[in-house]
């Protein structure tokens, strides 16, 4: 609860900051898009990893205040690249399950869109497994008008949790991302490799995008081109970047 209101603090003073990802295109090496994580640094307690303060926020709730504003500082930020010559196809956003919940949601992204003047293409939110576990109708409505805006809608972690294929059929998707547990085993684990092979059909059979997470060797850059995945994602390209340096890797390529 200290860091609840520290991260209420945080929030009203702009303290926040998001950092972005690279992500591949395999067959061209061109950007296809980024991925926006939130990185908060606490002048007394420091560096705290979104995997602490995410659940932080969704117990004390600000988890809605925080997705917000992860939407306007990317869209924010889209701009000001955009002005300096910097073209960046598409940020990916990650919100969170409740958010998904919240009938406002479609209606908040269109009005960032429109305010600053971005094509919604421009912009992904990305959900996790869980969300699709919830049977909640106004999720299904909110993932429904949200694709109607022709914003992307990626299912992040996936392979992770318990969602059958029926269900991912059911969603209104783009792009699908491979969880990095499994391109983390894939030189050596036949199943993790079974599986990566099955998601990466099934996705583009399903029209999707799909994405790898945790490229981490150029072994497994390698074997993800043989398999025919579409872009890629992890520390072999680049680390989260905050978006000065994110412009210096696009020039130094
Ligand atoms: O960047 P890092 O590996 O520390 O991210 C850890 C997790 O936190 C990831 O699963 C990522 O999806 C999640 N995350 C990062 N930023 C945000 C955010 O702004 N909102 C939500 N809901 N999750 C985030
Ligand atoms: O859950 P989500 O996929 O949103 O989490 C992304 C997290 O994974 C970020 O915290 C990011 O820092 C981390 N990450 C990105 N690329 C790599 C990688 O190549 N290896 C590892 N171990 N972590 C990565
Ligand atoms: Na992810
Ligand atoms: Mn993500």
């Amino acid at each position: 609860l200290l860091l609840g209101s520290a991260l209420r603090e945080t929030l009203e003073n702009g303290r926040l900051a998001l950092h972005y990802q690279p992500q591949v295109a395999a067959v061209s090496g061109q950007l296809y898009g980024v991925e926006a994580l939130s990185r908060w640094h606490h002048p007394h307690l420091g560096n705290i990893f979104p995997s602490r303060f995410i659940a932080v926020a969704e117990a004390t709730g600000q988890i809605e205040a925080i997705g917000t504003w992860s939407l306007e500082e990317a869209c924010r930020q889209i701009v000001a690249w955009d002005s300096d010559g910097i073209r960046v196809p598409t940020v990916a956003v990650n919100l969170s399950a409740g958010h998904f919940r919240k009938l406002q949601l479609p209606a908040t992204i269109d009005r960032l869109l429109k305010e600053y003047g971005i094509e919604p293409r421009r912009l992904t939110v990305e959900i996790t497994e869980s969300v699709m576990m919830d049977e909640n109708q106004d999720t299904m409505a909110v993932l429904h008008a949200i694709r109607t805006l022709g914003v992307g809608l990626s299912m992040d972690d996936f392979g992770t949790g318990f969602s059958s294929l029926s269900r991912l059929t059911r969603l209104p998707l783009t792009e699908i991302k491979i969880d990095r547990s499994f391109i983390m085993n894939l030189e050596h684990d036949a199943n993790a490799q079974a599986v990566t092979t099955a998601v990466i059909g099934i996705g583009s059979r399903l029209g999707m995008t799909v994405v790898t997470e945790g490229v981490e060797t150029e072994q497994q850059k390698a074997l993800l081109e043989s398999l025919h995945c579409d872009v890629m994602q992890g520390y072999l390209f680049s680390k989260p970047l905050p978006p000065d340096a994110l412009g210096q890797w696009l020039l130094s390529r």
